[in-house]
């Protein structure tokens, strides 16, 4: 097992790191580049969504526990924070910032471990407000292989994160390939059926009168199978989806991806996905991903990734980059972030996550607080993992022998007040 992860690890952190700064470059657009090349291009239309998914049935509304964080805060929206800054609310419109695990893959469901026990366990012993429920698409036993990722992963973990009144954020895990709108997710090569949209289409059918439900459009888009921009593919891909969620669930709160890893936030700045009538979508927000020993403030003499600061314009702008304070501008959800470098297997840093916790919790400019969700629940992908070994329900394992250092410090993060 391990072998087979290291290398597809290893050469996503190659290109993860080695690309960032001169990615984030070419993100921003010179103003001749934006009259040509960047020309925007039109929606590329919906491809086939089964009947399967068009007729799903609809569930009936789910009653939450008394003192879950789902019962006290209800449908999730966006709006503004006493700063005026759009951020994630609470029915009423008051800031909430939801914290929790996101899974691993779960086609390498061994390592994963997400069972009913598991799920009860991360809400009333680990603290969870919401956990991240990882589609990888085309990858090895993926979402387009395998038929029980629908009916029995989304299907289950779903009702059980509503059954202990936890937010599930549904992700449509797109990292190989890294462009949402390539053929493997939207025409794919085994039966022509826009894999995406028919996925969007069912849970948004399906999950409709659920207040606990949310989704991230797609993971990390990245240039890994050529160009991935915003304004040419991920925007109009985002429209897509949003078009045909909005038809089932017209407030749902959606996350879309953003370039290069969803590193650049800022290229969305001005150019926010739209209806066909030209309105900007409401309750949508944007992810922002870090791992603290690759993503950090630039200065850490052990790091090989020297100079850049990625703090620096989440946490208050940068004059120099002519970049805005990305949190003062931009309704932002940490959908996932690692406390070791982007391999997610090695470099663990406590005192390089506790520096984005900080922004995370309201020190930025714009005071928004983050949700987040760590990278993960399992056993698998190094020192990233939460877990040291797993075989069944953790609650009747020993934390201090079952946690890794990783694991502990989370498990200590999700009981800050
Ligand atoms: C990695 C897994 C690894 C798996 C690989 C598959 O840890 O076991 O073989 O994906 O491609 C991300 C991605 C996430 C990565 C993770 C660690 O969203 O899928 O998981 N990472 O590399 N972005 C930055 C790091």
């Amino acid at each position: 097992m391990v072998k087979r992860l290291i290398i597809p690890c290893l050469a996503s952190v190659m290109i993860a790191c080695g690309n960032n700064t001169e990615n984030t470059k070419s993100e921003i657009p010179s103003p001749e580049k934006t009259k040509t090349e960047l020309k925007e291009k039109k929606t590329s239309g919906i491809g086939i969504i089964t009947d399967d998914a068009k007729n799903v049935e609809i569930l009936e509304q789910m009653v939450y526990p008394a003192n879950s964080p789902v019962a006290k805060w209800g449908k999730l929206k966006v709006a503004p924070n006493d700063k005026g800054v759009r951020c994630l609310c609470d029915e009423k419109g008051n800031p909430v910032q939801l914290k929790g695990m996101s899974s691993h893959g779960l086609q390498w469901a061994g390592v994963a471990q997400i069972t009913e026990e598991n799920i009860k366990a991360l809400r009333w012993d680990w603290n969870c407000s919401v956990f991240r429920l990882v589609f990888y698409v085309d990858e090895e036993g993926g979402y387009a292989h395998n038929q029980t990722h629908r009916t029995r992963h989304l299907e289950n973990v779903v009702k059980w994160c509503g059954e202990n009144g936890m937010y599930v954020l549904v992700d449509w895990h797109v990292h190989k390939p890294g462009n949402p709108e390539a053929k493997q997710y939207r025409k794919h090569p085994m039966n022509g059926i826009d894999l995406a949209g028919d996925f969007f289409a069912y849970c948004s059918r399906r999950f409709q009168n659920q207040k606990h439900v949310l989704y991230e459009l797609c993971n990390e888009p990245n240039p890994s199978s050529g160009a991935t921009t915003w304004p040419n593919h991920i925007k109009p891909y985002c429209e897509d989806m949003l078009k045909i969620i909005r038809e089932n669930d017209k407030d749902v709160v959606c996350i879309c991806g953003t370039p290069n890893w969803s590193q650049d936030a800022h290229v969305v700045i001005g150019n926010e996905p739209q209806d066909e009538n030209g309105n900007v979508y409401d309750n949508l927000m944007y992810s922002y991903h870090f791992y603290a020993a690759s993503h950090y403030d630039g200065v850490d003499p052990n790091s090989p990734y020297q100079g850049h600061d990625y703090m620096k314009p989440m946490r208050e702008g940068d004059s120099t980059a002519h970049m805005p304070c990305i949190l003062a501008t931009l309704p932002i959800f940490v959908t996932e972030f690692g406390t070791t470098d982007a391999s997610g297997w090695s470099n663990f840093r406590p005192d390089l996550t506790d520096k984005w916790m900080k922004i995370l919790d309201g020190g930025n400019l714009g005071n928004q607080k983050v949700s987040w969700c760590n990278w993960s629940f399992s056993a698998e992908g190094g020192e990233s993992a939460a877990l040291k070994w797993n075989e069944g329900n953790i609650r009747q394992c020993d934390r201090n022998k079952i946690l890794t250092e990783s694991g502990k410090y989370i498990f200590k993060k999700l009981h800050e007040k």
